[in-house]
């Protein structure tokens, strides 16, 4: 996969893809957001890909929206907010639906800084570790007067709760990698120089694994805070119903009861 502001690399059956804007801190130029879109339909397309690790080139993870890219400003006749609005429906909500509904599950290396949209990508993964250096940071309504978005609302109140998530969104306070994972807003922190390490140990496990269980785990989990407990239920069944049937449940069991590690099917 080539992409003019992505770095694309196969590790056997993971994926891993860096945001490759480094001077700029990889922020989201409509260049990069229209590669993350492409990236993303592409992966759809590639089930031979069977987890995803995503990262930033540099020393920062992403900065948000590209403050100075030329075609964030209106053309005559349309106003500033109608045109954020029209890249956030056309571009920003695009690559945020796109990257939390892969067909393999996505670990995030927060290599860096995470600010704004860069920030509510971090958090589309579905399992983010970062690096004791990195951080996150909600400045979208103290620094620049605007409202949280690409999902930040969403991500934030669901993994930290709402008193935390109001108070890091008024306050754009950086949060740190440490705190991040105390607080559940990512998973885990490690060393620097372990973090590499780590998101491509956690993405060779996850390949390894049951993908449409992993697929079941996230869809379940994204459902949770918002239905009742017999809704939540019915969906439990309803997903056991079908991973019941599946040759991976099968060879789940059957790698129990013989003692050997399970061998998952390449589907
Ligand atoms: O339609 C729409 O676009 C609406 C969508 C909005 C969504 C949003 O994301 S709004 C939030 C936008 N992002 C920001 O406001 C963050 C701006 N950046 C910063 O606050 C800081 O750079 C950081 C806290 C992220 C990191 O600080 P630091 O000191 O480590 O780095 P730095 O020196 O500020 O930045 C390094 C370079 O990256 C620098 O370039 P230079 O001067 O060396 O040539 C800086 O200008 C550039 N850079 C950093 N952030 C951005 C950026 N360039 C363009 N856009 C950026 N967002």
């Amino acid at each position: 996969m080539k992409f003019e502001n992505l770095a694309c690399e196969r590790f056997d059956d993971v994926l891993k893809v860096a945001l490759n804007r480094p001077a700029k801190l990889n922020s989201l130029s409509l260049g990069l957001l229209n590669d993350l879109r492409d990236c993303a339909e592409a992966i759809q397309r590639d089930r031979s890909i069977r987890a995803v690790l995503l990262t930033g080139e540099g020393r920062g993870f992403c900065a948000g929206a590209d403050l100075t890219d030329p075609s964030a400003f209106p053309a005559p006749g349309q106003s500033m907010g109608q045109l954020m609005a029209h890249r956030l429906r056309t571009a920003y909500n695009v690559v945020a639906q796109l990257w939390t509904q892969l067909p393999a599950p996505t670990v995030v290396a927060l290599n860096g800084v995470a600010a704004g949209a860069g920030a509510s990508l971090a958090l589309t993964g579905d399992i983010t570790v970062g690096a004791r250096s990195a951080s996150l940071t909600f400045v979208f309504a103290p620094k620049l007067g605007l409202a949280p978005d690409m999902g930040a609302t969403y991500f934030l109140a669901r993994r930290i709760g709402e008193a935390r998530a109001r108070a890091f969104a008024l306050t754009g306070a950086l949060i740190p990698a440490e705190e991040a994972a105390r607080i559940g807003l990512i998973a885990e922190c490690v060393d620097d120089e372990r973090v590499m390490e780590r998101a491509h140990e956690l993405a060779r496990g996850l390949a390894a694994g049951p993908r449409d269980a992993f697929l079941a785990v996230r869809e379940l989990m994204a459902r949770a805070c918002s239905s009742t407990l017999a809704e939540q239920l019915e969906l439990e069944a309803a997903a056991q119903a079908r991973l019941g049937d599946s040759p991976d449940f099968l060879e789940g069991v059957a790698a129990f009861r013989e003692k050997r590690p399970a061998q998952f099917g390449k589907r």
